[in-house]
């Protein structure tokens, strides 16, 4: 009685802890009884990785990491210190972990053999995107893809294991490093969030079964190339701005696509003149965000196809991409140019 009483008490004033990612993950297996539980190890791979960065993101200013370092990654760009450092601790943690055969990572040039060749899976990741915006402290990401390999278990990965369609993707998420920590992720069964707890060093479930507003108030877009950009696309902007729509661009992908995940909204990125197929990589951003946007409601193309129905030919190939909800992409879509 005593306790049921001080209970109602705390109750007025404590907010109720919640499901961890760890035990929301183990649920998620338990309903699936052929599992097996590598996806499940995996993901938790994933998400210890995904605490170390936060935790570096967070002291960047600090530590004096967030310049560069001499090195040019494979597209010839300068690399960030913070770069380097999310892409180690992402590869160490799925060497680690065992559940992966190979890695190919944006920051790293060729497939990483992760040294497991019993795995059956493989991970494409953008160890940290938008990273530009880190010497100001404004937010980044990471984006994962997991496939099922095509090659046997037990023999070598292929390249053909890293160039699947997204449509095959076994899950995919992003890791938002932003006023809080977040994880979002789907494995085909719907999407949930989770903010990460510094002081308790977990992930709770604060974002369930998130569903993208079938439209929404924001467009998302670089116009530094607006004259270039295909007719359909100008036109289509035009229609946001007639509508009063208002224009937020971060310049950090998982941020412009999470805001308008929640709140409604579009993302474009076309092709331009210098860029003819636009400058986001279909495997390393687009497939994992446009499999969480349909998994959501909502709608990725780059135009013409389906972001998931594209099968890449080579890991760098890039897409035009137009992503969220789902009136907003179909209005672009029935503009005739
Ligand atoms: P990165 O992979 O080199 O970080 O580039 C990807 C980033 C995205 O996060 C962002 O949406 C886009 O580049 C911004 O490009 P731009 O500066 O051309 O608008
Ligand atoms: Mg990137």
């Amino acid at each position: 009685m005593y306790f049921d009483k001080k209970k109602a008490e705390l109750d007025d004033f404590t907010y109720p802890i919640g499901t961890t990612i760890d035990r929301f993950i183990a649920q998620k297996q338990a309903e699936f009884p052929q599992a097996t539980g590598e996806l499940s190890q995996l993901l938790k791979d994933i998400v210890l990785a995904s605490k170390v960065i936060s935790r570096e993101i967070n002291r960047a200013g600090l530590s004096g990491i967030e310049g560069m370092t001499d090195e040019e990654n494979v597209h010839g760009e300068k690399q960030r210190m913070l770069d380097v450092i999310a892409d180690v601790r992402f590869t160490r943690a799925l060497v680690r972990g065992r559940q992966v055969c190979g890695i190919l990572s944006e920051v790293s040039e060729g497939i990483i053999d992760a040294g497991n060749p019993n795995a059956k899976y493989v991970v494409v990741i953008d160890p940290l995107d938008g990273s530009s915006n880190i010497d100001v402290n404004i937010a980044v990401g990471t984006v994962f893809s997991i496939y099922e390999r095509v090659s046997e278990p037990g023999t070598p990965f292929t390249n053909e294991d890293f160039l699947q369609e997204g449509d095959k993707q076994i899950a995919a998420g992003y890791v938002l490093y932003g006023a809080s920590t977040m994880l979002v992720y789907t494995t085909g069964y719907g999407v949930n969030g989770f903010t990460y707890e510094p002081s308790l060093g977990e992930y709770f479930l604060s974002h369930p079964n998130i569903q993208q507003p079938e439209s929404g108030e924001y467009f998302s877009v670089n116009e530094n190339h607006f004259e270039e950009f295909p007719t359909k696309i100008k036109a289509y902007i035009k229609q946001c701005k007639d509508k009063h729509l208002s224009t937020r661009y971060v310049g950090s992908l998982v941020c412009d696509f999470h805001r308008n995940l929640l709140k409604g909204g579009v993302y474009l990125y076309p092709s331009h003149h210098l860029s003819p197929d636009g400058k986001l990589r279909l495997s390393f951003e687009c497939n994992a965000l446009a499999m969480i946007a349909e998994q959501a409601g909502g709608v990725a193309t780059d135009g013409e196809k389906r972001i998931l129905g594209i099968k890449p030919t080579w890991h760098q190939q890039r897409s035009p991409f137009y992503c969220g909800s789902k009136k907003m992409v179909e209005e672009l879509l029935a503009i005739d140019s």
